[in-house]
């Protein structure tokens, strides 16, 4: 426990030393200002320059009579601060009913602590023994020392001032007893403070990290929605920014997943990466640190990693729906895009050219005379064949907005985002020499001596008199027209009449 500081009036450091040393308060450390009896009281401001500021303390207690002000109830820097204002410092040795009626009674009240300095106070106050002695003679009945038996010159210095003002003087021994219950009382007061205190600490932090469990379970819904990798990577970072504020947050997947490994730091004590794993299987890394709050990295570190793990689930999910969606999507002979991926790639950039008034061309080309390839090589070499050109297609289509796909059979399709006739043609024309050079033979061909294609082309500014559906029709024509005048040729639908 960090020490706690009990101040006292010097008059009374024999009496304070006495309790303590019987007492085992480990934490208590004692400090007294000087006694200012009679005088002027002490600034509390310059008090706790000189004796408190070289203290290493975390509570501080005060008791004093009325000699100190400028108190304030609240000092910062301390976890804990009491100020024990007594009305009159006898009141930390004896009854306060006994003081009064001592003093009722004309009692002047000393203490083993004054007594030891009481000529230096009779000078103070600007006595000498003559107005001295009328002062006392006005003023008191006698002198009573509350004798808390610590001092042995006690008595002696009691006779000494009784003489020198000629007053009688008489003893009441009050020990130690009520000060001891005084000290322990601050002392057993303090302790349940902190305690509270800890138990409020302790409290707020299980409150703090019930809510963010709460809020985390909340936000971890909101992945469930996200289908995609990317979409579920922006959704763990807005997670993670909701709940700790970060001023350091990236998130990197990992494509093949790695060896678990535990939080690291990253050379920076604020930093951390902590793994995105699932089933012991690294899926990628997060970068967190300078939390806003640092005094709780400890437990936001815990709360990341549960999470985390939640996370890893959702990105293997995103994994397993992006090879569905491409299985989907993707040509099983081929492996370039299917006719399900053309229709639904067209209708959206049919759309958005829409909107920007630009072309979309498009390609179809048919295999020419394939039955007889199959017939001469068979099936199989068939197969190759159409995974040759599929990949020639696949070669040209380059730009974004682009696409090659397997139409059906023999026959595939290009979309090509932005390009207008004389461009789709050219293109057209490039896949027509691709595809003859690949120099794959074709016995049987009329056409040529290696296998060959037929192209039809169409391009139009999206209109709404004019459909996708439209421009397919009108290349299909194209195509039709260039298989019907002698194929391995392209033509352009607006050729055909
Ligand atoms: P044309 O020049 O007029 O297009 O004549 P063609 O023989 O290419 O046209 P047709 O429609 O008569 O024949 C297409 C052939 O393509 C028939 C079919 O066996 C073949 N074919 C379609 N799909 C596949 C496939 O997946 N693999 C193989 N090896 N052949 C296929
Ligand atoms: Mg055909
Ligand atoms: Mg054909």
């Amino acid at each position: 426990m960090a020490r706690h500081v009990v101040m006292f009036c010097n008059h009374y450091q024999k009496e304070v030393l006495a309790v303590l040393s019987a007492k085992a308060y480990a934490d208590v450390h004692p400090v007294f200002f000087p006694g200012v009896c009679g005088q002027p009281p002490l600034a509390w401001k310059t008090l706790h320059e000189s004796l408190l500021e070289k203290i290493e303390c975390d509570s501080v207690d005060v008791i004093c009579g009325p000699c100190i002000s400028g108190m304030d109830a609240s000092l910062p820097g301390y976890h804990y601060f009491n100020i024990t204002g007594l009305k009159q410092c006898f009141h930390m040795v004896a009854n306060p009913d006994l003081i009064d009626q001592y003093q009722k009674i004309g009692c002047y009240l000393v203490t083993p602590g004054w007594l030891k300095r009481w000529d230096y106070f009779i000078r103070h106050w600007g006595f000498d023994q003559q107005t001295a002695r009328d002062f006392f003679a006005e003023s008191t009945t006698g002198i009573h020392l509350l004798d808390t038996g610590v001092d042995t010159d006690a008595i002696r210095n009691l006779q000494a001032f009784s003489a020198f003002v000629n007053r009688p003087w008489h003893v009441t021994t009050v020990g130690l007893g009520f000060l001891d219950l005084l000290l322990n009382n601050i002392v057993l007061k303090r302790q349940l403070a902190v305690q509270r205190r800890e138990q409020g600490r302790l409290l707020e932090d299980k409150q703090r990290e019930t809510s963010q469990y709460a809020m985390s379970l909340d936000l971890l819904k909101t992945l469930t929605t996200a289908r995609e990798e990317g979409e579920v990577v922006q959704k763990i970072i807005e997670i993670f920014e909701m709940l700790f504020a970060p001023g350091i947050l990236s998130c990197r997947m990992i494509e093949e997943p790695g060896l678990e490994s535990k939080p690291t730091l990253s050379g920076n004590p604020n930093r951390f990466i902590l793994p995105i794993s699932l089933s012991g299987r690294i899926l990628g890394q997060l970068e967190i640190g300078e939390f806003q709050f640092p005094e709780y990295t400890t437990q936001y570190l815990n709360l990341a990693s549960n999470i985390l793990s939640v996370c890893g689930l959702a990105i293997e999910n995103a994994r397993h729906y992006q090879t569905m969606k491409n299985l989907s999507n993707t040509d099983g002979l081929t492996q370039i895009a299917n006719r399900r991926r053309f229709d639904e790639h067209l209708i959206s950039e049919w759309r958005r050219m829409g909107r920007e008034e630009k072309p979309v061309g498009i390609i179809m080309l048919d295999v020419d005379l394939f039955k007889r390839y199959n017939d001469y090589y068979g099936h199989q070499a068939g197969d190759d064949c159409l995974r040759s050109v599929a990949a020639v297609l696949q070669k040209i289509c380059r730009r974004p907005g682009d696409l090659a796909a397997r139409y059906g059979g023999e026959e595939f399709v290009v979309v090509l985002s932005g390009a207008d006739d004389d461009g789709a043609m050219h293109r057209a024309g490039m896949i027509r020499d691709a595809v003859e050079n690949l120099h794959i033979p074709h016995a049987d061909s009329d056409v040529s001596r290696y296998v060959t294609a037929s192209l039809g082309v169409a391009a139009r500014i999206p209109t709404s008199r004019f459909s996708a559906n439209d421009l397919v029709l009108a290349a299909d024509k194209a195509l039709y027209q260039a298989k019907m005048s002698g194929r391995n040729r392209v033509v352009a639908a607006r050729d055909v009449s």
